[in-house]
Formats: C-alpha cells, structure tokens, sequence
C-alpha cells in the first residue's frame, strides 16, 4: 500500500486525538479533523470538521479524498446502552459506509483492552495474553469495541477495506495506575503504532494489542511488531512511585484480578 497522506482523524477533540494531532503530522501525515466537538486551537489545521458520527452527510464530505482513516470517536467509557448504541456502533458504521462510498482502503479503528476485559489477570511481565482469546467484553463499551473488531471483519471480506483494530490499553501521559503499568501506551509509541498500522502492507483485518514495551507487560505484543512497530517506551521507571502510592497488585482485590480493571465491577469504579 502507498503511504496514505491525507488521514481524517475522528475524536480529534478527545484526549488522544489532541495528542495524536501533535505526534502524527511528524510522521508524514495531513491530518483532517473530525469531532462532535469544537476542536480548539485550529489555526495550522483548518481542515477541521464538527459534526456528529450520525451526520452521515458531514461524514461523506469529511472522507472525501482521505487516503485513510483513523477512527477515534466514540464513547470511551461506560455509559447507558442507549449512547453506546448511537455512538460506538451506529457511529462506527457509519465511519466504515462513508470509506466503503469514497472508496478509502484503510482504516485504524481504536478497540479497546475492555473488548477482552474479563480476561484473567496473567502473572507481570509474561506477555500472555494471545490476540486470538476469547472476547470477554467487560462493559457495553467493551461490547462496542468487539463490535467494531467485527465491523472491519465484515468490511474487509466483503469489500476489501483493511483494518488494524487497536486494542489499547491506556494511553496516558503518563501511567496512573499499577495496572497500567502492564498496559500503558505512551502517546509517542501510540502514533509509532498508528503510523504503523496505516504503513503495514497487507494487513486485512489484523487486531493487535496496543501498548508500550512494558516490562509488566500482559499481552503479547507480537502482532504489533510484525506490522513494524517498535515501541520505545517501558512504564517502569513509575513503578516504585506508583506502587508506594496506591499498594502492589491484590490477588484478593476484585479489581486486580482480571485485564479490564475496575470496569469488570458493577457498577464500574473509577477512577480505575
Ligand atoms: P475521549 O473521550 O477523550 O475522546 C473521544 C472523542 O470522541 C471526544 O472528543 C468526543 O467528543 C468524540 N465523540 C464521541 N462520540 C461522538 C460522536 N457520536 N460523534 C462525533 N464525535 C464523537 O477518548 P480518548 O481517550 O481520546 O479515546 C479515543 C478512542 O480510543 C476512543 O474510541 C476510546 O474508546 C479508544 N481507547 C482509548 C484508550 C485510552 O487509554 N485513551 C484506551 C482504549 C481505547
Ligand atoms: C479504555 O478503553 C478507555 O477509553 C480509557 O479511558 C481507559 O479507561 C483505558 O481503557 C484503560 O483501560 O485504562
């Protein structure tokens, strides 16, 4: 595939998309915004479009001529059905009917870590958690993200739309959590994977997990590397500071014990 240039980014108002409106560009990137909310300080990018996902007119319009797309808008947390529904699953296939109508061949959809939330916790640093596990969604957000995994299956066999769903584990400035130790993504390595997923030949469909090389790390990090991703970031030096605040990991502490955190409570605490 030829290097997109042109990338609409949606969720651009949110806190990856404002990182990722930073990082990106030095990667070779035009970005095209797109957010139901004003996207502030617009002055170098004024290819910046606020509209809902459901304003599939504005969508058309904001697709057009993108060699890519890089889908970040939804919900990003759990939320009543309802505004999941609308957001993160109408909203998602909107995104994929408006490149199957422009004819844009690659999409980076932002999954989630919650799509296989109720996962066992494996033990730190053992990289074992295979992309190939059974979904375990932990929330109506996770389902969503299982849904958009399925979404780009579906556009890629039937219409030949690649995708590389990113299950991201938490992308932060930093890491603010011991279980993100395992998890964290840093802003520079996510648009080291983003630029990546949009560069990789040949991806089809692929779902890989997204995080920095952590020495804690619980996933297998393998399927990112093949698409030439090579993260330079490890969460380690914030262990010492991090478990001092908050306590090792709890074997006995429910939310502890599985990937997803404190989503897999009822009714999901926070902050996680
Ligand atoms: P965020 O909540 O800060 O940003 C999401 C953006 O999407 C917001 O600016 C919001 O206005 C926009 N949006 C929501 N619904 C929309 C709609 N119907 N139409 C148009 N725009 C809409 O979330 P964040 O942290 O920036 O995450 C970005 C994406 O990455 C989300 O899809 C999230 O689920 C996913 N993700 C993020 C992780 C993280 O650690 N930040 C971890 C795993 C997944
Ligand atoms: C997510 O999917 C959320 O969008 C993000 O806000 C974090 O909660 C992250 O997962 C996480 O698991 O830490």
């Amino acid at each position: 595939m030829t290097a997109p240039r042109t990338v609409l980014l949606t969720g651009a108002a949110g806190g990856l998309g404002t990182l990722m409106r930073e990082l990106l560009p030095p990667h070779g990137y035009r970005l095209r915004l797109f957010d139901r909310r004003t996207i502030e300080n617009t002055d170098g990018e004024p290819d910046a479009i606020t509209a809902e996902l459901a304003d599939t007119g504005a969508l058309r319009e904001a697709v057009r001529g993108v060699d890519a797309i890089v889908h970040l808008a939804g919900i990003s947390l759990e939320a009543p059905f309802e505004k999941i529904l609308r957001a993160n699953i109408e909203g998602t296939y909107h995104v994929y009917e408006a490149a199957r109508e422009a004819g844009v061949r690659r999409i980076v959809f932002a999954s989630s870590n919650h799509a296989v939330g109720f996962t066992p916790r494996p033990a730190d640093g053992s990289g074992a958690i295979p992309v190939t596990t059974s979904r375990r969604p932990d929330t109506y957000y996770g389902l969503s993200k299982g849904f958009g995994e399925d979404l780009a299956s579906l556009y890629w066999d039937l219409h030949g739309i690649e995708t590389v769903s990113i299950r991201i584990g938490s992308c932060f400035p930093r890491p603010t959590s011991v279980r993100m130790l395992s998890i964290w993504l840093s802003p520079a390595d996510c648009a080291r994977l983003l630029h990546a997923a949009l560069t990789a030949p040949d991806v089809g469909h692929t779902v890989v997990y997204g995080s920095s090389a952590n020495t804690r790390l619980w996933w297998d990090l393998s399927g990112a590397r093949a698409l030439g991703y090579a993260p330079q970031d490890d969460s380690e030096p914030y262990a010492a500071e991090l478990i001092a605040a908050h306590g090792a990991l709890d074997p006995d502490n429910p939310e502890h014990t599985h990937l997803g955190g404190a989503f897999c409570t009822d009714p999901p605490r926070w902050p996680y």
